[in-house]
């Protein structure tokens, strides 16, 4: 990996909720411009768009009907090359979200391969005959809820679609598919685009033959990965897509790859396979799932968050360290304490996942430590898988009230309130009503508030960000978990031929007794307190406050 991809640091910008530019309460480009400067300060250098192209939305844009084309709610070509151009001016790069696992069922492509078998685009989808009594082919089940099978009566034919049913999946199998994925990609490469994100990007090559997926606790439908994860020409596509356009340019590629053990992930980003350059593996949003799946009601341990995270760091030469993005829930609503120890628990998970092997994802709004959003009524949440869980929730028995806590706990919704910039009405997002609500913790927690006091999240994000890039050995330095038996404790060490670092954190809201690593006793520097007044050298023993995490150098 060069350079500028070690150093990489990525903000991902869920657009439509960064900030508004033009008052129709839609975060835009406009805006994003006005915020590079906010963004480059905190010490990112990348910035992630989530998607921008024309879209009917069912999704939020991961939706796609037409990938060349920007969606007007966000502005126009121009706009973009504008963006583009000011970013690097001021040495960010920009990293689109290359959505073509699936597309919009208003895409082109489909809406002329639902007409007839016989038309240019009859096989860039993934089409099956019904069974015999005309039913779905498998029962397999959309990641959303429902089948993961539409009939279309043009066809006489079922086509697939992991996700919603407005997101029919590509057939990457019809190489004339590939090769207009790979013009989409020139398309923007050639404008100045530094990279992708690939979404769902593990699922892109399916089974050639369908098969009924196991049943679990008496389910209506099949995971909706059965056979599609991991498929069987999954890496020659990557590597035909890395020879064909990827190798072309100097470009950063990250692959969301749901579904990947660490093992199957190796496939992806070890450099010799020439393929992606890190992806974002799930196991570790797992720790807290249970009976229903992520929308249980579950807390995670914190033993089951390090066991993953460590194995992956084990098992990958390079990981995407990430705790939250637009999918999941606030990071400190989810592994911290949203309450009282806000500030205190938002500043150690910054510095237990910044500070792994890898490449850090900040996700907006978790540099201010903004929190989950608690709706009262199902009817308030926009995302639609909130709905189909809620309504299957319903289903199996479960009260208004717990199923409401349930989706309350995990809807993606929570991610995607809008930007926090200040304590004016709406959040300083937008000057009108948004399209979706602001927190109403906006006045206590907001950017403007952060940026004036020293002691705040974001500024505690700046610094880990410094000391990471004036540090080879954050960069470069092995990971070594220290031990696996503390219940309170995440620590681990970094560390090249002559330096070592060592990173501990604590999970619990209270003081508590932690012996040093044998090699850091007597002999130890601190060169960061998320408490920030703890300059005391530890001889062999550190009491940690309430939330602490600190680095230490061996001397
Ligand atoms: O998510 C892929 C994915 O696997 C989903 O299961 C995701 O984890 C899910 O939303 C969690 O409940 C990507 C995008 O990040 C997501 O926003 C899209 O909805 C999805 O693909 C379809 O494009
Ligand atoms: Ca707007």
């Amino acid at each position: 990996m060069n350079d500028w991809k070690k150093k990489a640091v990525v903000y991902e910008a869920y657009v439509q909720s960064f900030k508004d530019s033009n008052g129709d309460g839609i975060g835009d480009i406009q805006g994003l411009i006005e915020k590079l400067d906010y963004i480059k300060n905190l010490g990112a250098n990348v910035i992630w768009l989530t998607p921008i192209f024309k879209s009917p939305l069912v999704d939020n844009g991961y939706d796609i009907a037409d990938y060349q084309a920007i969606n007007p709610i966000y502005g126009t070509m121009d706009d973009f090359k504008k963006l583009l151009s000011k970013a690097h001016e001021k040495g960010l790069r920009i990293v689109l979200d290359l959505v073509v696992n699936h597309t919009s069922d208003q895409h082109k492509w489909f809406k002329e391969s639902q007409k007839n078998k016989e038309n240019k685009y009859s096989d860039y989808y993934i089409w099956r005959d019904p069974k015999e009594d005309g039913s779905a082919p498998t029962n397999l089940g959309s990641a959303f809820g429902g089948s993961a099978w539409t009939y279309v009566p043009e066809r006489n034919q079922y086509y697939l679609h992991l996700f919603a049913k407005q997101q029919p999946d590509l057939n990457w199998d019809n190489p004339e598919v590939r090769n207009d994925i790979y013009k989409i990609m020139m398309f923007w490469l050639d404008m100045g685009v530094d990279g992708f994100r690939m979404d769902s990007i593990s699922f892109i090559s399916k089974p050639s033959k369908f098969e009924d997926a196991p049943l679990e606790d008496n389910k209506e439908y099949g995971a909706y990965y059965y056979g599609s994860a991991n498929g069987p020409h999954i890496h020659q596509y990557l590597q035909e897509m890395n020879r064909e356009v990827l190798s072309k340019y100097d470009v950063i590629a990250i692959g969301e790859t749901p579904h990947t053990s660490a093992k199957e992930a190796r496939l992806f980003v070890e450099p010799e396979r020439h393929e992606l350059d890190m992806v974002f593996q799930f196991e570790h949003m797992h720790v807290d799932y249970g009976k229903y799946g992520r929308y249980s009601d579950v807390t995670f341990k914190m033993s089951d968050l390090r066991n993953s995270m460590s194995s992956w760091q084990n098992s990958l030469s390079w990981n995407s360290n990430y705790l939250g993005n637009h999918d999941q829930p606030r990071i400190v609503s989810r592994f911290g304490n949203d309450n009282k120890y806000r500030k205190e628990s938002a500043k150690m998970l910054a510095i237990v996942s910044l500070l792994q092997k890898g490449t850090p994802f900040i996700f907006q709004g978790e540099e201010i430590g903004m929190t989950n959003l608690h709706i009262k009524k199902i009817d308030e949440l926009k995302d639609l898988e909130a709905h189909n869980i809620y309504n299957f929730l319903r289903s199996k028995g479960i009260s208004e009230d717990d199923a409401l806590n349930m989706v309350n706990r995990k809807t993606r919704d929570n991610a995607r309130t809008p930007m926090q910039w200040d304590e004016s009405e709406q959040g300083g997002f937008s000057s009108e009503t948004p399209w979706m609500e602001v927190n109403p913790n906006y006045k206590e927690i907001n950017v403007k508030k952060d940026l004036k006091d020293p002691d705040s999240i974001y500024h505690f994000y700046q610094k880990i960000l410094k000391l990471r890039n004036n540090n080879q050995v954050l960069l470069d330095g092995k990971y070594e978990l220290v031990s696996s038996d503390d219940s309170a404790v995440f620590a681990y060490t970094r560390s090249t031929g002559k330096e070592k670092l060592a990173v501990i954190c604590s999970f619990v809201p209270y003081k508590v007794k932690y012996n040093l690593p044998t090699d850091f006793v007597n002999r130890n520097e601190l060169l960061l307190s998320s408490y920030g007044d703890n300059k005391a050298k530890a001889s062999n023993v550190m009491y940690l406050r309430p939330y602490e995490g600190v680095v230490i150098r061996r001397e």
